[in-house]
């Protein structure tokens, strides 16, 4: 039997009023969302064209069954269902780029939002200028079809301007900090590169709110999909899973004021959302990826697997040890209490998050889950053992070897350039000073402040194994603590 159609039964769409870059299961779990829960609420129209820009695969399910597709939120014993019909097309941009101009350029559309993950912004993840080198950032600058996300969006609101349009609000919801600041200074780096008139013109009249986005979705796998199938009666090719919890904070800061009611749907509208965006990055994040490598090395599949071990529930408090005196709390948040309710999430067994999904493309993730934490440690004069460990452990997985000699399928950008130093050095110590230099990643004086204390936790890690050296570190805090 195919999927029930629900909200909009009888055919009746919502007009288009987005362009999704970067259709992953993220954004249909999240932001397609709370948008159908805006318009449930106050109407408005606020479907949505999702692009993929790198497969076809979900274009291809989801086509089959008119765009709509069940949201699963598993918390409780039994899972919540949900049809979620607010797309209305999804194109898979390397068939036909200019399909995706064109409606970007659509005077209907007022918003772009984005997830194309941190590798996505092809910049330069310590510095956040745009990569010149990247190859779909030199074919975009020498061609009239894009093949990147900041290419689409200049070339889209290039077509806006020679119309007479306003631009569309670029909404990114990708866990990088300043997120928007980062997108508009890469789009108008991009655009300046064109034709610095236009880039004139989206520094005057665009927007670029940034946002804060949680909520934490697993990839689906086929025993998902049979799963619901089981549960439902109903076929999905392409449904999504996700815990109960949501948030998104989100800067008001749209073109002409437009965009879905998305408080009515229990988004947080704020002036400025810094303090939201550290504590997630920092505590959610950068913990999950400490969790991640240090938890794939021990020879854990998913992250609550790695919690159900007690060693690693104590590392993670002792990572939010060190990362909470860094944070400025949201108004009304207790970050002691917001360390505890992760926890609960992280450990929730019917959340399969594998440790090697998260811990895929660390070099474009690092930076702003656990560096920035670490410089600011340094500058205060406070050490941060954990946070040493988790960078140690990365650079042991990135090595591409587990504990027992197994090959890691590594998927970063870097994969190769991380390999190769991995296999010239002949310690633990050569692999770490090898890895720092590379100042993609690691400015000049962070890199120093971090060889004694990132090699002395590579050495353990490489020497005792990745759990053998959490314990150690556990063990240390709490003789420090007690
Ligand atoms: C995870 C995130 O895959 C990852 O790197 O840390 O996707 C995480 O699950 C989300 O940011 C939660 O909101």
């Amino acid at each position: 039997m195919p999927i029930k159609r629900l909200e909009h039964s009888g055919g009746v769409r919502p007009a288009t009023g987005i362009v999704h870059l970067g259709l992953g299961a993220f954004f249909r779990a999240f932001g397609c969302v709370y948008i159908s829960d805006a318009m449930i609420a106050s109407g408005g129209g606020w479907g949505i064209i999702g692009v993929s820009l790198r497969r076809s695969d979900i274009r291809d399910a989801l086509q089959q069954q008119d765009w709509a597709y069940t949201s699963m939120s598993l918390d409780t014993d039994v899972p919540n269902l949900r049809v979620i019909e607010v797309l209305n097309n999804v194109l898979f941009a390397p068939e036909n780029p200019q399909l995706v101009v064109d409606a970007m350029a659509d005077p209907s559309v007022k918003i772009v939002t984005l997830t194309v993950t941190e590798k996505g912004y092809c910049h330069i993840p310590a510095s956040g200028t745009l990569n010149l080198e990247h190859p779909d950032i030199h074919h975009d600058l020498s061609n009239e079809l894009p093949a990147s996300a900041v290419g689409y969006i200049v070339r889209a609101l290039q077509a806006r301007r020679v119309n007479g349009l306003a631009p569309f609000t670029v909404l990114t919801c990708d866990n990088l900090p300043n997120n928007g600041q980062l997108v508009r200074n890469l789009v108008l780096e991009f655009a300046c590169l064109l034709d610095s008139e236009l880039a004139d013109w989206i520094k005057v009249n665009g927007c670029f709110p940034c946002t804060m986005v949680d909520r934490i979705t697993p990839a689906t796998t086929s025993m998902e999909i049979a799963y619901l199938e089981k549960l439902s009666g109903y076929h999905d090719a392409a449904p999504v899973l996700h815990e109960r919890f949501s948030q998104w904070a989100i800067e008001d800061n749209f073109v002409d004021g437009q965009r879905p009611d998305f408080a009515a749907a229990g988004a947080e509208l704020v002036i400025n959302v810094k303090a939201h965006e550290d504590m997630k990055l920092r505590m959610l994040n950068g913990v999950h990826s400490a969790l991640a490598y240090t938890g794939y090395l021990a020879g854990h599949m998913t992250i609550s697997e790695t919690l159900d071990d007690p060693i690693f529930e104590a590392f993670a408090r002792g990572l939010w040890c060190e990362i909470i005196p860094t944070v400025h709390a949201p108004v009304g948040v207790n970050l002691t209490d917001y360390g505890h309710d992760l926890l609960v999430r992280f450990a929730n067994p019917s959340i399969r998050h594998l440790t090697w999904q998260i811990a895929m493309d660390g070099s474009q993730k690092l930076p702003q889950r656990m560096l920035c934490t670490l410089r600011d440690t340094i500058v205060a004069g406070r050490p941060a053992p954990m946070l040493c460990l988790a960078v140690a452990a990365w650079m042991r997985y990135v090595g591409g070897r587990d504990e027992n000699g197994e090959v890691i399928d590594v998927k970063d950008p870097m994969s190769k350039t991380l390999f190769d130093l991995s296999a010239a050095s002949q310690s633990p110590a050569e692999t770490v000073a090898a890895i720092l230099n590379l100042r993609e990643i690691f400015p000049a004086d962070l890199s120093l402040a971090l060889l004694q204390p990132v090699s002395q936790a590579a050495e353990m890690i490489w020497t005792h194994g990745s759990r053998a050296a959490v314990l150690r570190a556990v063990n240390t805090l709490q003789k420090v603590v007690s």
